[in-house]
């Protein structure tokens, strides 16, 4: 589909604006790209509707600063970040750092602090001295326009450099950043009603706002993806022809050592460092999208849901091309130490589930209950670590994200995991329970937790978590 449609939608590009984009030529430049210096980034974020130039998407997306991801945020461990976010929307936003482990109060990740049309806000935050190094991400996150926001283009990459990014190994790597996004197809109707139950997904796949790119890499060398899922609904699972992936970080940053796949899959709000070696002589590979479903579907009738509208088989979204040869780089044997985290001192459970409230229609729940800004789900004392069962009793996934502060999945249905991560989303198929273990470690305050499919976070999955001194 997205594929195939690419070079007749490209030619219609012609007018819009006045050079050819081939969409199959395409390389995957990174998004446009703002460095921190001298322990400082500061930059001016203009949340606004413009026109865009996606082969086969929408003439007209959300973006930042006119960009579609917002600009690529790069920054280190102690900096002072300044964001004045400019709301040149016609509803309420703000913006939530997706992963940081920064004070959800004030002007920090905020997700209580609307910004309204026309309005201001600078927020201002300095990253830990020892946050860890990996791939963030930043998307508005105002309770009732956060999955349309999302959906319509808002997001962007936030990356923070650190230890990782020291490994030789790693850093002979060449990197490229993958932000994912589905957006509507240009003649697409909007989904009402059973489409906002189900989430929400475009039929046009993006790979840095662009259609089926090239990605170029020498045989013999290393390539270090950063995948973003920056999807409202959308999962992708991911295969590269003939090539495996070297997963060596999660959302919240490294590994121990390499785990090999053949698959990834990538829930929303969910992140991943793969290297990719170039093991093969040359040619071009594609980078698949894989169908999934996102649950039973027989609940709706027999409607599918996840792989999109038209999603039958797999679909190139980007192109490995290999270019030259240098001498074959090794991969890194080891990484970098994953904390073990102490016995809990408390365990609590989250069922996730959904239901019909009168007036309401569908509702999503957590605990029976869907959302209320003016309540407390759950209090936490700072500095505890707790465990936390998460149980799915629908029908449909739910990929369960937490602020502030990372996790670690401990098992999957009474299965141990096999190898230590930072997680901060953590997908529930139907009928799953998962184990999460997490430290409320330096911040106090009020925060969330909630479902990633925007649209079920928007119909109630999503509870209050304070943090007390
Ligand atoms: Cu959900």
């Amino acid at each position: 589909m997205a594929g195939a449609s690419a070079s007749a939608a490209g030619a219609a590009l012609l007018g819009r604006s006045g050079q050819l984009r081939s969409a199959g030529s395409a390389s995957a430049t990174a998004p446009s790209r703002l460095r921190s210096s001298g322990g400082r980034l500061d930059l001016d974020l203009v949340a606004q509707e413009t026109e865009v130039a996606i082969p086969g998407g929408p003439a007209r997306a959300l973006t930042y600063n006119g960009l579609l991801p917002g600009p690529l945020l790069e920054i280190d461990p102690g900096d002072a970040v300044r964001i004045n976010l400019h709301n040149r929307l016609p509803r309420p936003t703000n913006i939530h750092y997706h992963g940081l482990h920064i004070p959800p109060g004030g002007s920090g990740d905020n997700v209580f602090l609307s910004v309204g049309p026309g309005e201001s806000h600078s927020y201002a935050f300095t990253l830990p001295a020892d946050h860890p190094a990996g791939t963030f991400y930043y998307h508005p996150h105002s309770h009732g326009t956060v999955a349309d926001q999302v959906f319509g283009g808002l997001g962007g990459v936030l990356i923070v450099r650190g230890a990782l990014d020291r490994i030789p190994a790693v850093r002979a790597a060449a990197e490229q950043v993958l932000f994912l996004k589905d957006l509507p197809a240009e003649r697409g109707s909007s989904p009402m009603g059973m489409g906002l139950m189900l989430g929400r997904e475009g039929a046009v796949l993006t790979v840095n706002g662009q259609v089926n790119p090239t990605l170029s890499m020498p045989a013999g060398g290393l390539l270090r993806l950063r995948i973003v899922n920056g999807s409202s609904a959308r999962f992708w699972r991911l295969a590269l022809e003939e090539h495996p992936f070297h997963l060596i970080a999660t959302d919240g940053g490294a590994l121990e050592a390499p785990v090999e796949l053949v698959e990834l899959l990538l829930a929303p709000g969910e992140r991943a460092e793969v290297l990719v070696r170039g093991e093969r002589q040359g040619g071009r590979y594609r980078l698949l999208n894989l169908p999934y479903t996102r649950g039973a579907g027989g609940m709706m009738g027999g409607m599918g849901m996840g792989s999109g509208p038209g999603q039958q088989g797999p679909v190139s979204i980007a192109t490995l091309a290999y270019a030259g040869s240098v001498a074959p780089l090794p991969l890194p044997e080891r990484l970098l130490p994953v904390e073990l985290l102490p016995e809990p001192v408390r365990r609590r459970r989250f069922v996730l589930n959904h239901g019909m409230a009168p007036g309401m229609g569908m509702v999503f729940l957590i605990n029976g209950r869907p959302f209320d800004h003016g309540r407390i789900d759950t209090r936490v004392r700072l500095g505890d670590t707790e465990e936390w069962e998460l149980v799915n009793d629908g029908v449909m996934d739910h990929p369960f994200h937490v602020h502030i502060n990372p996790f670690q999945v401990i098992s999957r249905n009474g299965k141990p995991e096999p190898f230590r991560a930072w997680k901060d989303v953590v997908l529930l198929r139907p009928g799953e329970t998962v184990r999460i273990r997490t430290r409320f470690d330096d911040f106090a305050g009020r925060s969330v937790y909630h479902c990633h499919i925007l649209d079920h976070e928007e119909l109630g999955m999503m509870g209050i978590l304070e943090i007390t001194a």
